[in-house]
């Protein structure tokens, strides 16, 4: 790979920490159109990793290291298969129900939330829970409790199945009615058209999420909006990102698995902003040389559940092939962090104090 310039705002403060690497070699910053025949890559910034992965993440592994193995978690931890394998091999068990974990063992919620009835079922099993919800789905469980108390006919916009939608749904299921996309606005009842309000899944398109707000606003002119985004800082970072480098790629790869709904909506995006093409892949192994038949700029991103290790395969894997000038393309700076779950914090102190007192 040859150096990486970077087309951040004039304002921007420091890229993360592997840009910033890629960054230190990086030549005079190339112009925007690339010379015929020269084959580039466009990197999108933000891009894999959100605060709310990482937590979840580290909170398994700590709890691996903490408690010893094994240590089970309900559900994908975040819907990454290089994630699920790499945290099995440590010792992680994946199960779908809580039912599937024995008496007395340590079961860790996934990132993507759990409905309130998952809470009862771990307590009656006698399971010691740690609650890795990012904290921004739990912001939206929040709203929809409280706008079920004020007897809210509540409009989640969400993917029917998904496991944020059953978790979200769980907290008000008598006033909570899925909304799946612009086309799903004309099956919607409610029981008094004064009294809606609109909520919805994290990870959605912006635009395809504006698009069913409006269809639903048409039908009810006095709907309510939540108090701030549903949509989360990483979702919408990352959609920022790729429209800017779709606009200028033949081919977009967006990094992530398939079960990944905002990896899915990187995809979307791209090639709803001008991207000729666009791929979602695991891993450069999946890459089809086909693919870049007569493709110069290739645009490069990765979902929030994505580790860094899977995107540095890809630059390899096209820098064998000739698209070795990076240039990152960066609208947007991140910065967010979250602690990790309570129940770890509360272990992890109690062992760092009994250290001190050793
Ligand atoms: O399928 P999603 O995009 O919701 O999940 P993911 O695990 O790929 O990415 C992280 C997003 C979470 C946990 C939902 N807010
Ligand atoms: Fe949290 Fe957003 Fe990441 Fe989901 S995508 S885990 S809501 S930060």
């Amino acid at each position: 790979m040859t150096g990486t310039p970077d087309r951040r705002p004039a304002d921007a403060p420091e890229s993360a920490a592997s840009d910033s690497a890629r960054e230190a070699d990086a030549p005079e910053a190339t112009s925007e159109s690339p010379a015929p025949g020269r084959r580039r890559v466009l990197l999108a910034a933000p891009r894999g990793y959100c605060a709310g992965v990482d937590r979840a993440v580290i909170a398994v592994e700590k709890a691996l290291e903490q408690y010893g193995a094994p240590i089970y978690v309900r559900h994908e931890i975040v819907h990454n298969k290089y994630v699920v394998q790499t945290l099995e091999k440590k010792g992680a068990i994946f199960v779908e129900e809580t039912d599937e974990v024995p008496q007395g063992e340590i079961v860790i919620f996934s990132a993507h939330g759990v409905a309130p009835t998952v809470h009862e079922e771990a307590r009656r099993g006698k399971l010691a829970t740690i609650d890795a919800t990012c904290p921004l789905v739990t912001k939206v469980h929040k709203e929809a409790v409280r706008y079920a108390k004020e007897d809210y006919d509540i409009l989640l916009i969400g993917h029917e199945g998904h496991e944020e939608v059953i978790g979200t749904s769980g907290e008000a299921p008598d006033h909570i009615t899925l909304v799946d996309g612009p086309k799903d606005v004309e099956n919607v009842e409610v029981r008094d058209p004064d009294k809606v309000v609109w909520l919805s899944q994290t990870t959605l398109s912006v635009d395809e999420t504006m698009e069913t707000v409006d269809a639903l606003k048409n039908r009810y002119p006095n709907l309510l909006s939540p108090p701030s985004d549903d949509i989360c800082y990483a979702t919408q970072n990352r959609q920022t990102a790729i429209k800017q480098v779709a606009a200028e790629a033949d081919l977009v790869l967006v990094v992530g698995s398939k079960n990944s709904s905002n990896s899915v909506r990187l995809v979307e995006t791209a090639l709803s902003h001008g991207a000729k093409d666009g791929h979602l892949v695991d891993n450069a192994d999946e890459i089809d040389e086909a693919w870049l038949e007569g493709v110069s700029t290739i645009g490069l991103s990765s979902g929030a559940s994505v580790p860094e290790v899977l995107v540095d395969g890809v630059l390899e894997w096209l820098a064998e092939r000739g698209w070795d000038d990076v240039e990152i393309v960066k609208p947007v700076d991140e910065h967010m962090q979250f602690s990790l779950p309570k129940e770890l914090r509360r272990d992890l102190r109690s062992e760092a104090a009994e250290k001190l007192r050793a």
